[in-house]
């Protein structure tokens, strides 16, 4: 039997390693994923490909890419002979949700650095267009407000080391008294990290950067990141539990939100 895996790109870190540790464990069970990769989300693009599993004979799907509510609610209406896990969709989607709970590890990661003195904030935000980029925005913001911080500059990047590196020339050219970063992936702080670096700002003593992922690069990006730890290994393998749950009976919505925690290292002070 073949499991369907419908990913953004895999060039991205993140999703490279969900799609990893679901091979493995649905591997561990005897099904093979079968990918396809998307390079956008629209609702045609994403039906033809659904096609293209049910002409296969595949009829269960992970949807690890960034979905409005309408549109993952269109695809599990529309489609409702493959079942469909969705992993980057607003909670309030009634569709079958395995994600992560943002708000500890955007909060965690906000106090660190309030209580390491910090009140100028730079934050480098995902696409505006993926649903997990806003919820952590809103979180950082919900955050630093709750301190009586209300004045944040904001950058969007699109998940590249690239934009982390662009998007931290922008914001510092704007403010250069900004002692610390909330960056919305470690992809991205990779290139903060360069950036400052050029701009001879020291990490932690001038800047303080906390990345979103803890890939398994990061604790060797230099310094060592200080991150939220997503564990991609546990998804992947929570998918496969859900997806064998679903085909042996139809599933209602629901959400099921696995944890997000700071791990600290040494781009913090
Ligand atoms: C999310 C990553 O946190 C982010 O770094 C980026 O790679 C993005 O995926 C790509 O869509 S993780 C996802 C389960 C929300």
């Amino acid at each position: 039997p073949t499991f369907g895996l419908l990913t953004t790109s895999l060039a991205l870190h993140a999703p490279s390693q969900i799609a990893s540790a679901f091979k493995h464990h649905a591997e561990s069970v005897g099904y093979q994923v079968a990918i396809s990769m998307l390079k956008t989300g629209q609702l045609n693009v994403l039906q033809s490909a659904l096609n293209e599993f049910r002409a296969q004979k595949i009829n269960s799907v992970v949807m690890s890419l960034p979905l409005e509510k309408a549109d993952a609610e269109t695809l599990a209406r529309d489609n409702p002979d493959i079942r469909q896990l969705f992993l980057d969709v607003p909670p309030a989607a009634e569709v079958c949700h395995l994600g992560f709970l943002h708000s500890d590890g955007t909060a965690s990661s906000v106090n660190l650095l309030l209580e390491l003195g910090h009140r100028k904030f730079g934050l480098l935000a995902g696409p505006e267009s993926s649903i997990s980029a806003r919820l952590r925005l809103a979180c950082w913001r919900d955050t630093l407000y709750q301190a009586g911080i209300a004045e944040t500059d904001t950058e969007y990047g699109d998940w590249s080391a690239n934009s982390g590196w662009v998007k931290t020339v922008e914001l510092f050219s704007r403010h250069p008294d900004i002692t610390a970063m909330l960056v919305a992936s470690d992809q991205m702080a990779l290139g903060v990290i360069s950036a400052l670096r050029q701009l001879n700002k020291r990490i932690p003593q001038d800047v303080s950067v906390i990345g979103y992922d803890d890939t398994p690069d990061s604790q060797y990006f230099h310094p060592a990141l200080t991150t939220v730890r997503q564990d991609f290994d546990l998804i992947g393998k929570r998918a496969v539990t859900h997806l064998l749950n679903m085909e042996n009976q139809p599933q209602e919505a629901f959400n099921d939100l696995l944890p997000t925690t700071l791990v600290i290292r040494q781009s913090t002070g």
